[in-house]
C-alpha cells in the first residue's frame, strides 16, 4: 500500500523533542576550539556621516582580542556589496562595515572581538563613533522626491523601476460605470525567526574556510560569502546546522556573516557570532513594505473591466531582494481574475531604514492583498455581495496552461470551485444572516466576513531549461539508504517526505533512510528552500533518482542472476529483484550494493513554475466602541495539487495562515520621523501567538499539475498569501454599514477606533 498521500509522522520530531536541535550557537566542532566572539557595534542614528570610529578604548578592556572598523576592511581591500540584480542602481553599494556614511539604525560600523561572549557588549560601549548628522529619509514618498539622496553618486533614490509611469494608459478606465481608487499600505513586517542570525567560522592551514551559518541553501550562502570575501567559492565550505525558522530572510548571506569569516582570518583564530533579538529586529532584513495605489473599474452588473496597480516599494537603505519584490507583485497583479485591461508599474526606493528582503510569499502576498482589496472596494461601490463579484470575474477552470497579460503562465486552476468550497464550508449564507441580524439589532460587537481568492507562483526560476533541483540516492550493503538533496529544510519536513518518496520506490523502510543537506563539500549544487520550490523540484528529483536507481540495479541484478533484465520483477516489499515466476531466485538492492556502490544522482527539471491557488474566508468580530478585533474563524481552501503528506502540508498552512493573519491584525515595524525604530524588541513588535488565533478549518482540494510526476505544487507560503486580505476584508466588512470602506493594516484597535471616529464625524 502506498504511503504517499498519508499522514506519515515527522521523523524529525523525536530528535527535536528529546535531545533538541543543534543550532549554529550549539555547534561543538574541534575546528571551533578556542573561538573568539564577534560583537557588532551598530549605528544609533539613521543617516550620518562618520567623522571617526575610535576603537582604542575598547581594545584596552580585558578580554578584548581585536577590533576592526570599516576603514580597516577597506584598507584590507574588502569591497562593498553590489545590488543583487544588474538592473538596480549600481552606485548603491553596501560596505561590510560602514565607512563614510551610515544609512540606517542598526547598520554595523565596527566589530569588537572578545574571548567570551559577554565581554562584547561592554567593549562595544567603549567604541567612540562621531556622527555628523544628515537628514533622514524615512517615508517612501519623500524618498521618491529625491530631495535628500542616500547615495549622491547614484543621483536618485530610485533603485529600480518596473514599467514606465508615463506610459500608463489614460483611457484604461473608459467605458466603466464605476471607478474606485485607494492608496493602501502593505506594511513593513519583521520575519522574526525563533533562531536569530548566527555564524561560526574557521580557516584551515591551507587557507580554506569552513563556515557554519543558519541558511536556506548552503550553496547560495557559499556563493554570497565568496562574493563578499573576494575569494573563490571552492575555498569555502558552508555547513548548515539546524535552522530555527527563516521565512525567506536567511537566503544567501548578510554582510555580518562575511565579517565574522573575515575576522577569523585576520586574527588567526576561529570566530563565533549570535545576534541578540534586538539586533535581529534592527538589522535582519524586513519584509513587504509597499505602498500601493489601486484603481479598479467596471460595470454595475459586477463585471470588472480594468485594474491598475501602482507600487512604491521601500527597499530600505541598501538594495537587497526587497527592491525586486515588485517584479513578482506585478507578475501576479491580476491574480485569479479575468480582467480585460490591467496594468501595473513600480518603483523601489532607498530609505534610511533596515534593508528589505524576502519574507514568506515575497511579492505575491502584496499582489493578492492589492487585488482582493480592490475587488471589495468595487463590490462595496456597486452594492454587490463580494462573493458574487468574485464569481463573476474569476477565470473559468482550465487544464491547459493559461498565459496572463503580465506573462505568467498558470499551469492548472479551478478558482471558482475553490471559492465555492470555501463559502460552503464557512456557511456563508448563514454568516450573512447573522451579520444582518446583528446590524439590525445595533449590537456593539459586529460580525465581519472577509474573502480572498488567490493564485500564486511556486518553484520559480530563470534557469536555462527550466527550474530544477538535484538529488542523489544511494543504497548501502546494510540495507540502509542515503539521500543527498539540494533543498534545505528548516521546519518544512523534507527529511520525512524525501525518505517517504525514496521508500516508496526502493522498499527501504523510513527509519533506514538518512537525508542529508546543507554541506557544500558533500552537495556542491542546489537551489535550497524558498519560493515553496522544494517538493515540486527537490522531491521530484528524489523520486526520479530512486526510479533511475531501480533501472541501474535491474541491469546489475540481471548480470548477477544471469538472466535477462526483462525477466526480472522488482518486489518493493522485499526491496529485491526476483525472476518472474520464481521468487526464490532473487537479489536485494542491499546485496547489489555489496560488490559496487549503488547510487544515482538525478536532476529534475520542470517545464516551469506552478501556480497553487485557493480561497480563504475569515470571520471576525469587531467591538465598535473599542476597536478590538477577535478572529473567530479561518476557513481555507489551499490547492497545492497532489498532496504527498497531508500532515506536513496542513502544518505549513497553519503556520502560514497565522503569519498572514498577524500581518492584517497586529504586526508592523515602525520608525519615527528621524528613522529611529520603535519596534526593536518583542515588547514593542506585536507578534502573534496561539492565544490570538482560532483553530483553522482547512478544506481539501487538489488539482494536480502536469509539471512534475508527483502532481504537486508548493504549499509553504499559500497560507500567508490568502489569509491577510481575507482578515483585512473581514474587518472592513464588519464596519461597512457604518460607512467604513478601508482600514490599513495592521488593523489595530487604535486604527479601527480612529477610523470609526472619523466616519462618525
Ligand atoms: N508538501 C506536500 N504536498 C504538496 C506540497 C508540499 O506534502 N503538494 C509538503 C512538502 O513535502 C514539504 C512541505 O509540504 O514537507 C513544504 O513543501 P513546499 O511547498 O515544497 O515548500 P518548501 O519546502 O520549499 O518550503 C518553503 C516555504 C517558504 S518559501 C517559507 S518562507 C517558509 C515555509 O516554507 N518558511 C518556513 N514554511 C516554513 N516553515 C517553518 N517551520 N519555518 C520556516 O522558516
Amino acid at each position: 500500500m502506498s504511503i504517499l498521500g498519508t499522514r506519515v509522522l515527522r521523523t524529525e520530531d523525536p530528535r527535536f523533542l528529546t535531545t533538541g536541535g543543534v543550532y549554529t550557537a550549539d555547534v561543538a566542532d574541534e575546528r571551533l576550539a578556542g573561538a573568539c566572539h564577534v560583537h557588532f557595534v551598530r549605528s544609533t542614528v539613521a543617516h550620518a556621516r562618520l567623522r571617526s570610529v575610535d576603537v582604542s578604548a575598547a581594545l584596552e578592556l580585558p578580554g578584548v582580542v581585536a577590533a576592526f572598523t570599516g576603514q580597516d576592511l577597506a584598507s584590507a581591500g574588502m569591497r562593498p556589496v553590489s545590488p543583487p540584480m544588474p538592473n538596480m542602481n549600481g552606485e548603491m553599494t553596501w560596505p561590510l562595515l560602514a565607512r563614510d556614511v551610515v544609512r540606517f539604525v542598526g547598520e554595523a560600523v565596527a566589530v569588537v572581538v572578545t574571548e567570551h561572549p559577554h565581554q562584547g557588549e561592554d567593549a562595544a560601549e567603549l567604541v567612540d563613533v562621531d556622527y555628523e548628522m544628515l537628514p533622514a529619509v524615512v517615508d517612501m514618498d519623500e524618498a521618491a522626491t529625491d530631495e535628500v539622496l542616500l547615495f549622491p553618486a547614484a543621483g536618485t533614490n530610485v533603485v529600480v523601476a518596473f514599467g514606465d509611469r508615463d506610459e500608463l494608459d489614460p483611457g484604461l478606465f473608459e467605458g466603466c460605470d464605476v471607478v474606485v481608487s485607494h492608496t493602501v499600505a502593505n506594511q513593513r513586517v519583521a520575519p522574526a525567526p525563533m533562531e536569530t542570525r548566527a555564524a561560526a567560522a574557521a580557516w584551515d592551514g591551507q587557507g580554506r574556510l569552513t563556515a557554519w551559518i543558519p541558511n536556506q541553501g548552503a550553496v547560495g550562502t557559499r556563493d554570497a560569502l565568496a562574493d563578499m570575501l573576494g575569494i573563490d567559492g571552492s575555498a569555502i565550505r558552508v555547513i548548515t546546522p539546524d535552522v530555527g525558522g527563516a521565512f525567506g530572510a536567511k537566503f544567501g548571506a548578510d554582510p555580518e556573516h562575511a565579517v565574522v569569516c573575515w575576522v577569523a582570518r585576520q586574527i588567526g583564530r576561529p570566530t563565533r557570532w549570535t545576534e541578540t533579538r534586538n539586533e535581529n529586529l534592527l538589522a535582519m532584513t524586513h519584509g513587504r513594505a509597499q505602498r500601493q495605489v489601486l484603481t479598479i473599474g467596471g460595470n454595475r452588473d459586477g463585471a470588472v473591466l480594468a485594474y491598475r496597480l501602482e507600487i512604491l516599494q521601500d527597499s530600505g537603505a541598501y538594495p537587497r531582494f526587497g527592491a525586486f519584490l515588485p517584479f513578482l507583485t506585478i507578475l501576479m497583479a491580476p491574480g485569479p481574475y479575468a480582467i480585460p485591461r490591467a496594468e501595473a508599474v513600480a518603483r523601489s526606493v532607498a530609505t534610511n531604514t533596515t534593508p528589505v528582503g524576502a519574507y514568506r510569499g515575497a511579492g505575491r502576498p502584496e499582489a493578492t492583498a492589492a487585488v482582493e482589496r480592490a475587488i471589495d472596494l468595487f463590490a462595496a461601490e456597486i452594492g454587490m455581495d463580494p462573493a458574487e463579484v468574485r464569481r463573476r470575474n474569476l477565470l473559468p477552470p482550465f487544464t491547459e496552461p493559461h498565459r496572463t497579460a503580465f506573462g505568467a503562465v498558470y499551469d492548472t486552476g479551478d478558482y471558482v470551485a475553490a471559492l465555492e468550497l470555501a463559502l460552503d464550508q464557512a456557511g456563508y449564507a448563514e454568516l450573512r444572516k447573522e451579520q444582518a441580524d446583528r446590524r439590525a439589532a445595533g449590537d456593539v460587537v459586529q460580525l465581519g466576513i472577509g474573502l480572498s481568492s488567490y493564485v500564486e507562483i511556486t518553484g520559480p526560476g530563470a534557469e536555462e531549461g527550466g527550474p530544477n533541483e538535484n538529488a542523489t540516492v544511494e543504497v548501502h550493503p546494510d540495507g540502509s539508504a542515503t539521500i543527498l538533496t539540494g533543498t534545505s529544510p528548516h521546519g518544512q519536513g523534507h527529511e520525512t517526505v524525501w525518505a517517504t518518496l525514496a521508500s516508496e520506490e526502493l522498499g527501504i523502510p523510513l527509519d533506514k533512510i538518512t537525508v542529508k543537506w546543507g554541506d557544500t563539500d558533500l552537495i556542491p549544487v542546489g537551489g535550497g528552500t524558498g519560493g515553496s520550490r522544494s517538493l515540486q523540484l527537490g522531491g521530484a528529483a528524489v523520486q526520479q533518482a530512486s526510479r533511475e536507481l531501480i533501472d541501474v540495479a535491474r541491469d546489475r541484478a540481471a548480470n548477477e542472476l544471469e538472466v535477462s533484465a526483462a525477466d526480472l520483477v522488482f518486489d518493493v516489499e522485499r526491496s529485491a529483484f526476483s525472476v518472474a515466476g520464481d521468487p526464490d531466485i532473487a537479489v536485494s538492492l542491499a546485496g547489489l550494493a555489496e560488490s559496487e556502490r549503488l547510487f544515482v544522482r538525478a536532476v529534475f527539471r520542470s517545464p516551469g513554475p506552478t501556480f497553487p491557488f485557493g480561497a480563504h474566508v475569515a470571520v471576525v468580530e469587531v467591538d465598535t466602541e473599542t476597536g478590538k478585533v477577535w478572529l473567530r474563524r479561518m476557513v481555507t481552501v489551499d490547492d497545492a495539487g497532489t498532496v504527498i503528506n497531508p500532515l506536513l502540508a496542513e502544518g505549513q498552512r497553519h503556520g502560514g495562515i497565522a503569519q498572514g493573519a498577524a500581518q492584517a491584525l497586529l504586526e508592523e515595524v515602525v520608525y519615527d520621523a528621524d528613522g529611529n525604530p520603535l519596534t526593536a524588541t518583542f515588547a514593542d513588535y506585536a507578534f502573534v501567538s496561539a492565544t490570538e488565533m482560532p483553530s483553522f478549518e482547512l478544506a481539501g482540494m487538489a488539482t494536480p499539475t502536469s509539471y512534475n510526476p508527483l502532481g504537486a505544487k508548493g504549499i509553504g507560503e499559500a497560507g500567508t498569501i490568502g489569509s491577510t486580505p481575507a482578515v483585512q476584508n473581514a474587518i472592513v466588512d464588519a464596519l461597512a454599514h457604518l460607512g467604513v470602506r478601508h482600514i490599513d493594516m495592521p488593523a489595530s484597535p487604535q486604527r479601527i477606533w480612529e477610523t470609526l471616529q472619523s466616519v462618525r464625524r
